[in-house]
């Protein structure tokens, strides 16, 4: 079934098969030059997703930690040449892994994303890619799609790693196989845990915060699937991020990240941050 579905395999670094899809159309909004397109309101709410709800938040609550990431347009820019394939810049799939022994071993920084089954990992990482669509990542409507570590290569700048997701239909070695990688990988330079925004923090992402604080290593809150809902549902789910953030998850970085993989918003801002904790790009003074 699934080779019928595929119009190619290749053969990855180790030795395991990729299927490569047709290439996918990038996002209308994958590059900064189409968002400059937009209207000035709209591209802020693309670039910034949090200046779309800031006007709904009660005057009491402090706006700091939700923008303590202040890209300039240049280093936008910058970490869209990072996110675009060419001849000299592969991105890539490079392979996939159940165990430690598997993992491909690497010297660049790496990435990786993780939260519940179905919170949008992969589309986020496809939407990240957007720019090069010859990269495919599989996404699907059912909950435990992704199985295996997914790694991906951007160029020699660093990689990227896809991980199956934890709650519903987790694969059932879920625990063998991810625990010893976030806990041991010597590369891994921060893990982005993704909550959806439709729904706000739910047991298993406080258990996903428990982990990672055990694990000491610093990680970052995706908050996903900003679109689905209106701000009046999205800003309490927000807030108890934050919250969540301020009381229980020490070596987490105090902004939340908002996206949504389907209209786009927060990924430049999200490019840029993986560009920066990945030593690809110097901010300066634009964070606070
Ligand atoms: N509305 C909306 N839907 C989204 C967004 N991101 C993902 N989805 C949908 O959520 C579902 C799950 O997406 P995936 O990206 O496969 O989720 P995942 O976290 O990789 O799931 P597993 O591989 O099962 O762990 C799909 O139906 C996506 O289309 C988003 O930003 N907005
Ligand atoms: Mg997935």
């Amino acid at each position: 079934m699934l080779l019928r579905n595929c119009r190619l395999l290749l053969r990855s670094q180790d030795g395991s098969y990729a299927c490569v899809l047709p290439r996918q159309r990038a996002h209308r909004l994958a590059s900064l030059q189409r968002v400059s397109l937009l209207p000035d309101k709209r591209q802020r709410g693309v670039l910034f997703p949090f200046s779309a709800l800031e006007g709904h938040l009660d005057r009491s609550i402090d706006r700091g930690d939700f923008q303590l990431f202040q890209p300039s347009r240049e280093d936008l820019q910058h970490a869209e040449k990072l996110f675009t394939s060419s001849d000299r810049h592969e991105i890539l799939y490079t392979s996939s892994a159940v165990r430690m022994d598997h993992v491909p071993v690497i010297q660049q920084p790496e990435v990786c994303f993780i939260g519940r089954s179905n919170v949008g990992k992969s589309s986020l990482i496809r939407a990240l890619f957007s720019l090069a669509p010859e990269v495919e990542v599989r996404v699907s409507k059912t909950p435990g799609h992704t199985r295996k570590m997914d790694f991906f290569r951007v160029g020699q700048a660093f990689t990227l790693v896809d991980m199956p997701g934890y709650g519903h239909r987790a694969p059932t070695d879920f625990v063998d196989m991810v625990e010893p990688y976030l806990q041991t990988r010597q590369n891994l330079v921060r893990m982005f845990l993704l909550m959806d925004g439709s729904v706000g923090p739910q047991k298993a992402d406080l258990i996903a915060v428990e982990m990672c604080e055990e694990f000491c290593r610093p990680y970052v809150i995706v908050v996903t699937k900003i679109d689905k809902v209106k701000p009046g549902l999205l800003l309490p789910n927000l807030l108890q991020v934050q919250s969540l953030i301020r009381t229980q998850a020490r070596h987490c970085f105090p902004q939340p990240f908002l996206v949504s993989s389907l209209q786009y918003s927060g990924v430049h801002l999200l490019r840029c941050f993986i560009a920066h904790v990945t030593g690809n790009l110097q901010l300066g003074a634009s964070v606070r």
